[in-house]
C-alpha cells in the first residue's frame, strides 16, 4: 500500500462506496480502493471491525483518521480539502443556509430515499427472478417514484444542480441512487422531466462515468 494515499475499503458496486469514490474524483484526491463486503468478506474480520464496528462499507482511512458512514466521509473529504485550501469547486458550501441546503439532502437520502428504494434494487438486481417478492418490489418502486417526485418538484425552480448553480455533495449522494433508479426495470415509471434532465447533466461528470455508471450488480 502506498503511503500517504487515502484508502477506501469497499466493493465497487456498493452505492455508498461509489459516492465516496466519485467525491474523491471531484476533489482531485488520489485513493486506493480495497475490496470488502458481500462476496469479498473482510467486513467480519476483527481488523476490519476495529476500523468499522458496523461491518459495513465504505470505510475511509486517511493516515490517523478512520471513518465510516459514506455521507460523513464525503463531508470530511470536502472539509479536508477546504482546510488545505485545495480546490473545492463549491462542493460543500460554507454559509449556514447554503450548507444546510446540502445537508438536508444527505440526510434525506439516508432517512427517506434509501429505505424506499432498497427492495426495488435488491429484488430486481440481486434476487433471482423465481424468488422475487413482486409485491415488495412494486411497493418499493411506488415509494421510490414518490421520493423522486419530491426532487423533481424541487428542481422545477430552474436550478441546474440540486442546490442551485453549483454541483455539491447533494448531487453526488442523490446521483448515485438515481443511477440505480434509471438502471432497474420499473413497471410504471412516473414522468419526472426535470429529474431526468438533472440526471443527464450529472451523468456527464467524469467521476460519475468512472465510478457510478457501470452496470448494476
Ligand atoms: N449508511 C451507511 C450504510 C452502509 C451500508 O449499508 N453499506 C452496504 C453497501 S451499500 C453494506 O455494507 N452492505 C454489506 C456488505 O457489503 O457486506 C453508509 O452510508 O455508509
Amino acid at each position: 500500500m502506498e503511503a500517504g494515499v487515502l484508502r477506501v475499503w469497499g466493493r465497487a458496486n456498493s452505492v455508498n462506496v461509489q459516492k465516496v469514490l466519485w467525491c474523491c474524483e471531484e476533489l482531485d484526491l488520489r485513493f486506493e480502493r480495497l475490496e470488502a463486503g458481500l462476496q469479498h468478506g473482510v467486513v467480519d474480520t476483527p481488523d476490519y471491525r476495529a476500523m468499522n464496528p458496523n461491518g459495513r462499507v465504505p470505510t475511509l482511512v486517511d493516515g490517523e483518521v478512520t471513518l465510516w458512514e459514506s455521507n460523513s466521509i464525503m463531508r470530511y473529504l470536502a472539509l479536508r480539502q477546504m482546510e488545505a485550501r485545495a480546490v473545492t469547486r463549491g462542493l460543500y458550501p460554507e454559509g449556514a443556509a447554503a450548507r444546510a441546503g446540502v445537508e438536508r439532502w444527505l440526510d434525506w437520502v439516508l432517512s427517506t430515499l434509501q429505505p424506499a428504494e432498497r427492495n426495488l434494487f435488491w429484488g430486481m438486481i440481486r434476487t433471482a427472478p423465481e424468488v422475487r417478492d413482486m409485491a415488495a418490489i412494486a411497493a418499493s418502486a411506488k415509494a421510490s417514484g414518490e421520493a423522486w417526485r419530491i426532487l423533481d418538484a424541487h428542481l422545477a425552480h430552474g436550478r441546474p444542480y440540486v442546490e442551485g448553480e453549483a454541483f455539491t455533495l447533494a448531487d453526488i449522494a442523490l446521483g448515485a441512487y438515481a443511477r440505480r433508479w434509471f438502471g432497474v426495470e420499473v413497471a410504471s415509471r412516473p414522468d419526472l422531466p426535470r429529474f431526468k434532465e438533472w440526471y443527464e447533466r450529472i451523468g456527464r461528470r467524469p467521476g460519475f462515468g468512472k465510478h457510478v455508471a457501470a452496470p448494476l450488480t
